[in-house]
């Protein structure tokens, strides 16, 4: 089995037990296969005197990692990848800020990045870099003689190419994409928009459904959802801890809904839209107000970035807000918790709401959603309400589909929810729960490395 080597642009240490399911399903394949994970360790020096390597080694994986200097953190971290790339690919041109500095410190780590991991490369690596902060790594490594085959899975979203042209480093970024062998997306419409771009504005050419030729390189481009861990996520829900925590939720007796989200507190989840709707669905249906808390969990998430500081203050404006005009003495309609909570604990919330709130303006995938559905009683399961532009929504069809957008639209969805026969809700929550399992994090890297694994294909003359 050849060697995985993973580049992304945070590293998780094997030890530490919060790790996400994502980078757990990364360790698992990293400690099957043997293999080298590289990248940023968290840390930020103050000049390139700071900057030293570190290397160490669990079993069979060996973590490479490096600190950002604090002139790159700003530049390239905060600057280019997350007010510019983040932005436009989630197709929010308004919030997009570029800057030459900020470009050019994206070259610059990612130079750095393939300098410092093309000598640590061997022959039949595979080597697999995640996301957004990457795209010009394949680039740097061929530039250092690498002939290893390299693949690239975008976890976010890839928007049309009229968005993409209000990029001004557009033509550069796209040629970065097709040095690499495998490029991975997480739904077809990423994957269309992508070849689009390619296809009529590169000179590209689709020689077969997932084979773009352009110039000399032939890439294989891929629709490859991402998922999660679905019976460990399960487990976490049913322990009897998690069972203590739902009385406590329900501690009152009453009969009363909870409503959940979960999210980075990030401008492109839609949550002060989501709050409106709440507060909707309030204004519709009077006779339920007590009838529902909506129960919004959203740690903080790139705060030195304005756009981040700006939704921070919307929020808490509208919680108190709707809690000062509708609350009670005896009910808080928003429970707004601004804090990263414990992954047993959020397994046992998502268990005991009855609805997930699941509303992002444009997300990559959204594994709330999945974890909602994998945390749900089979017998007594909640309703997902799920935008219909989360990545998520390409494959949980029978979820609620929602326009975020549109308050009258999800107001009438948590409506629905709410009084949803239990028959239709189990129905329901068996195809959802069938469609995570089928498309779970195992599914994903086994199909990923699949594709990265394959030979070459040589050009026809
Ligand atoms: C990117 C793309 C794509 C959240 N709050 C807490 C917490 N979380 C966990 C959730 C979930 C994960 O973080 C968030 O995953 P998402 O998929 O929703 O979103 P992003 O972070 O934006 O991730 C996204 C993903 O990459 C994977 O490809 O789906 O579209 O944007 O697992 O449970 N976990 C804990 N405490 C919290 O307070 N423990």
């Amino acid at each position: 089995m050849k060697r995985l080597v993973v580049v992304s642009n945070r590293v998780v240490n094997p030890e530490c037990k919060a790790a996400g399911g994502l980078a757990v399903c990364i360790l698992d394949g990293l400690r099957e296969r043997g293999g080298l994970w590289f990248g940023w360790n968290g840390e930020i020096v103050a000049d390139e005197s700071g900057v030293a390597v570190a290397c160490t080694r669990y079993d069979k994986v060996t973590i490479v990692t490096m600190p950002l200097t604090e002139r790159d953190y700003q530049e390239y971290y905060l600057g280019f990848c997350n007010a510019a790339l983040w932005p436009v690919l989630h197709y929010r041109l308004d919030l997009a800020r570029f800057t030459q500095e900020s470009s050019e410190a994206y070259r610059r780590v990612n130079n750095h990045f393939a300098e410092t991991l093309a000598p640590l490369l061997m022959t039949g690596d595979l080597v697999w870099a995640h996301d957004y902060h990457l795209i010009p790594l394949a680039e740097g490594l061929r530039a250092r003689g690498v002939r290893n085959r390299l693949g690239f899975f975008l976890h976010v979203p890839f928007p049309p190419p009229d968005v993409l042209f209000a990029m001004p480093e557009h033509e550069w970024i796209m040629n970065a994409f097709v040095q690499y062998d495998v490029l991975g997306f997480q739904t077809k419409l990423d994957q269309a928009n992508f070849t689009r771009f390619a296809c009529e504005h590169m000179g590209g050419e689709m020689v077969s459904d997932e084979l773009l030729r352009i110039g000399e390189n032939v890439v294989s481009v891929s629709t490859i959802p991402v998922g999660i861990n679905v019976e460990s996520f399960a487990a976490a829900a049913r322990r009897p801890e998690a069972e203590e925590r739902i009385q406590w939720l329900h501690r009152r007796g009453e009969p009363r809904v909870n409503i959940i989200g979960v999210d980075r507190l990030d401008y492109t989840k839609g949550l002060p839209d989501r709050f409106r709707s709440f507060k909707r669905w309030l204004e519709l249906y009077p006779r339920n107000c007590k009838a529902a808390t909506l129960m919004q969990i959203a740690p903080p998430t790139r705060e030195e970035v304005k756009a981040y500081a700006d939704i921070r203050h919307e929020l808490e404006a509208l919680s108190g807000e709707i809690n000062g005009q509708f609350g009670d003495f005896d009910w808080t309609p928003v429970r707004y918790i601004h804090r990263n909570v414990p992954r047993d604990i959020l397994a046992a919330l998502y268990r005991g709401s009855q609805i997930g709130l699941v509303t992002p303006l444009r997300d990559g995938m959204n594994l709330v959603a999945k974890e909602y559905v994998a945390a749900q009683d089979d017998d007594n399961p909640g309703v997902l309400v799920l935008s219909r532009f989360a990545g998520a929504a390409e494959d949980l069809q029978e979820a609620l589909i929602v326009n975020p957008y549109d308050a009258d639209d999800v107001a009438q969805a948590i409506q629905r929810a709410i009084s949803m026969p239990r028959e239709e809700r189990i129905e329901r929550h068996a195809a959802l729960l069938a469609r995570v399992r089928e498309h779970d994090a195992r599914n994903w890297m086994c199909k990923f490395l699949q594709a990265l694994d394959a030979p070459s294909i040589p050009l026809a003359a």
